[in-house]
């Protein structure tokens, strides 16, 4: 039963040493916050973290003169095989200012367009692929095509590097290395104190010493080539220089930023595109609704080329993102830490330093959310019900100077490709497939399979009306 301790005055501790936190930790944190209320104190071998999701703490914890960024010990983890990358690197380590000052140009707006013609020529492999199995009649392993498109893409925009995915049976042997070491920087905090891991641990290594031998690989590649005008993140971390002190990024932090670029860019963003088409394919007429969009863009046309501009336009797909980013976000939890001794939310007394992690599905169900925030619904994403909600009710890329900064890159990508896929398929939910969520610090859909068979023109053209949206039941 939960307690209360004298430090934490009137919130909850719950003791999960007796079963630890699993193979699903972020699911467990929900239940325990259905449990026992949106703040509480998960205890785990004597260990305490403080855990949130109420929207007036969330939004004490984005004031950024009281609150940074905290590396807990998921990330800490983490820094084992990204160390002074982007996401991973302390707010005063000098290397992430630099960084960040150095990639910006990068992820503004103007540079999106020059990724796009990237995102098409993958999404178009992912078409290719997909097109093959509908001929055959076999289903398509959503997640793993999802992973397969993100990791391409991210390596050409971001690397000019081809991982080819969609020409292998398997995932690439860097994605199964990268999912491993994410796993170990996962189970990592579930250990037993006493306990042997060195052969984890030996096995973290060897994967952790390929990563940065495939990044090597990929840097050297490009090193010792004029990167003037090389527009891509590699090219601007090989040749810019701080637009302040003059000086470039160390090659030993180039190799951190890669890897951490390759695990942000496409775990992140395959989760959400698979959420996306899950709750498309259980939702007919929200589909329904994606499907007129694209195909009052594209028109009857099978193999439309979207244009950077379009993509802009696909407001309501990009409403159904958000909403499965909601229900799902992809990177569940971020942390933050007090600048100094202070009252969250003025009633709940934190130390400097401390650690505060926001639980991003949770703070998504609150009441804020209305009553019956389970349901998959993307007109609470119309301009008038956003300007309408509070600005920290909705989290998926975090907050303030550290949220994420490749966002917009993200959505683009995301957006165009479930246009086109809703543009070019009917999807069969041929397995009546049960939602179960894969967790390796990311959440995925496992196991998520979908039939498809191509849509006409004529169904492009004369695709039936929706029925009434409120004949739409959860799933
Ligand atoms: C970041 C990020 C975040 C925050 C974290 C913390 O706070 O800790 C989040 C929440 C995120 N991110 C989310 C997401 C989602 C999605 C879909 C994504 N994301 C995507 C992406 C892509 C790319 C490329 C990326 N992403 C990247 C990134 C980076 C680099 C980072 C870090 C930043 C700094 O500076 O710190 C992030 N991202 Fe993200």
């Amino acid at each position: 039963h939960p307690h209360t301790t004298d430090t934490v005055p009137a919130v909850p501790v719950v003791d999960i040493t007796a079963t630890g936190p699993g193979r699903t930790p972020i699911q467990q944190i929900m239940e325990l916050m259905r449990e026992h209320g949106p703040v509480l104190v998960r205890r785990l071998h004597g260990r305490d973290a403080l855990f949130v999701s109420d929207l007036d703490l969330v939004a004490d914890l984005a004031d950024e003169k009281r609150f940074a960024k905290h590396i807990g010990p998921a990330l800490e983890n983490v820094r084992e095989f990204a160390a002074d990358g982007l996401f991973t690197a302390y707010n005063d380590e000098p290397n992430w200012s630099k960084a960040h000052d150095i990639l910006m140009p990068a992820f503004a707006l103007g540079s999106l367009r020059t990724y796009h013609p990237v995102m098409l020529k993958v999404a178009r492999r992912l078409i290719a692929s997909w097109d093959r199995e509908a001929r055959a009649g076999r289903p398509v392993d959503v997640p793993a095509d999802m992973t397969r498109m993100t990791l391409d893409t991210i390596g050409l925009a971001g690397f000019d590097h081809d991982f080819g995915s969609f020409e292998r049976a398997e995932p690439h042997p860097f994605v199964e290395s990268m999912v491993r070491c994410l796993e170990w920087a996962m189970t990592r905090l579930a250990r037993v104190p006493g306990q042997d891991h060195s052969a984890a641990d030996a096995a973290f290594r060897d994967d952790a010493a390929y990563l940065a031998q495939v990044v090597d690989d990929v840097i050297a590649a490009r090193a010792g080539t004029d990167q003037t005008g090389a527009q891509d993140l590699l090219g601007l971390m090989l040749g810019a220089r701080h637009p302040a002190d003059g000086t470039t990024l160390d090659p030993a932090n180039i190799r951190n930023q890669v890897i951490t670029f390759l695990i942000a860019g496409h775990e992140t963003t395959s989760g959400a595109m698979s959420f996306a088409l899950y709750y498309l394919a259980k939702h007919p007429t929200v589909l329904r609704l994606v499907q007129r969009e694209a195909d009052a863009l594209w028109g009857s046309a099978a193999d439309p080329e979207p244009t950077y501009d379009e993509v802009g336009r696909l407001t309501y797909t990009r409403q159904v993102l958000n909403e499965a980013l909601r229900l799902w976000p992809t990177a569940a939890a971020f942390s933050r830490h007090a600048v100094e001794d202070t009252l969250l939310g003025g009633r709940i007394p934190v130390r400097a330093g401390q650690g505060i992690t926001v639980l991003a599905p949770m703070l998504h169900r609150q009441p804020v959310w209305g009553d019956n925030p389970e349901l998959f619904d993307p007109s609470r994403f119309t301009p008038e019900a956003e300007a309408a909600r509070p600005v920290h009710a909705f989290k998926p890329f975090g907050t303030g100077e550290r949220a994420c900064i490749g966002r917009q890159f993200a959505l683009h990508e995301a957006t165009m490709l479930l246009a086109m896929l809703v543009h070019r398929y009917r999807l069969h939910d041929h397995a009546d497939y049960r939602l179960d969520v894969k967790e390796t610090l990311t959440l995925k859909p496992e196991g998520f399979t979908l039939a498809l068979t191509p849509r006409t023109a004529a169904d492009r053209v004369h695709a039936p009306l929706p029925g009434a949206v409120a004949q739409e039941h959860s799933g």
